[in-house]
């Protein structure tokens, strides 16, 4: 699997507008034949400004428009009149847009907080006019400055969700399912590996309205912190989040050992980052209403020492419990 279908991690071209050229302009009207010089100054070029939007969730429209131009300035005119400013270009990104070096990965800057900027390509500066040039020994300059270039960078911009919660879980645990169960988000539901995709944020909204955002990440499979399959992308965005729910299949369905599965998420993710092990985490054990998840849970149990949550989230089963818990960790009692 490549990571073409990824729109959290795009590459963009911005280019700023130039300045305008200053111009040589002289004054002149019927009463003032030699009214001296009146060349007005460039505008500024417009910059390419990213600004933090807690409204959009994705890097998409930058995939398909990665070439971003903001507006040249105006060249100045007689009678010292400035050149128009060019008009910034202002690309809403969502919070927890990282920006890197295209080439080096290397970080450069985040936007975290709703309405932050970042100024990736700087407009030119507007040329002078050659009445800027006016002095007492040059009453009649015919200087003027051309505007410089705006500046052109490419950039690699990426996705990390700013979730509170992160589902961890292997392919077809019922991730998704969990997240439609507690959240306002339809993720796609399918009983085969690798339904979901793209991470996927939903809103838990409590009884007294305060809420915290769930990401479903897609399943994990061994060998993500090596970057097998998309694991770098998925651990990527596991990292954001403050707290963790390990989405256990307790049917064993696809011919898994719960125990094993636990102990594998937990080794990819400290592999990744040993920060992760730390992290507040919940197990929960799904599929409980299946007749075999009885038999896996106590093997679970006795191999992992873990007493996990045991819930349906086809059901709904164990839901309330699993909102009692996160209300407790972030809210306190
Ligand atoms: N019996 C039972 N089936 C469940 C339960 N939860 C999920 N499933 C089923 O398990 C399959 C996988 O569910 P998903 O929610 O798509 O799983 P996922 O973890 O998001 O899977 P990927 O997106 O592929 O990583 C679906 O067929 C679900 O209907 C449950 O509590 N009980
Ligand atoms: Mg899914």
């Amino acid at each position: 699997m490549k990571p073409i279908s990824f729109k959290d991690r795009v590459k963009i071209y911005a280019k700023a507008g130039n300045g305008g050229n200053g111009v040589v302009a002289f004054h002149r009207d019927k009463r003032t034949p030699r009214g001296g010089p009146d060349g007005g100054d460039g505008g500024h070029g417009g910059s390419i400004i990213l600004k933090g939007d807690p409204n959009t969730d994705s890097l998409n429209y930058l995939h398909y428009q990665p070439h971003q131009r903001a507006e040249h300035g105006g060249n100045g005119a007689g009678n010292n009149r400035h050149g128009r400013r060019g008009k910034n270009t202002i690309l809403s990104v969502p919070l927890g847009t990282v920006i890197k070096d295209p080439d080096t990965e290397e970080f450069i800057d985040e936007i975290i907080e709703e309405g932050q900027e970042i100024v990736i390509a700087k407009g030119g500066y507007g040329g002078l006019g050659n009445l800027r040039f006016k002095s007492s020994i040059n009453q009649a300059p015919d200087q003027c400055k051309e505007g410089t270039p705006g500046e052109e960078r490419a950039y690699r911009l990426e996705l990390k969700l700013m979730a509170d919660v992160g589902l961890v879980g292997y392919p077809n645990a019922g991730k998704s399912t969990l997240l439609t169960a507690l959240t306002d988000a339809t993720p796609k539901v399918a009983s085969y590996p690798f339904t979901t995709i793209n991470p996927i944020l939903g809103t838990l909204v409590f009884e007294n309205y305060t809420r915290i955002r769930i990401a479903d990440i897609p399943g994990l499979i061994d060998g993500a912190a090596e970057g097998v399959g998309l694991g770098h992308y998925f651990l990527r965005h596991i990292e954001r989040s403050r707290f963790l729910i390990f989405v256990i299949d307790m049917a064993a369905e696809d011919n898994r050992n719960p125990a094993d599965d636990y102990r594998n998420l937990r080794k990819e993710l400290e592999t990744y980052n040993p920060e992760l092990a730390d992290r507040p985490f919940l197990v929960l054990a799904n599929k409980t209403d299946e007749d075999v998840a009885e038999e896996n849970l106590a093997e679970f149990k006795k191999e992992t020492g873990l007493d996990p949550l045991c819930i349906s989230a086809g059901l709904g089963e164990g839901c309330e419990k699993i909102k009692e818990i996160l209300y407790d960790h972030f809210f306190g009692k």
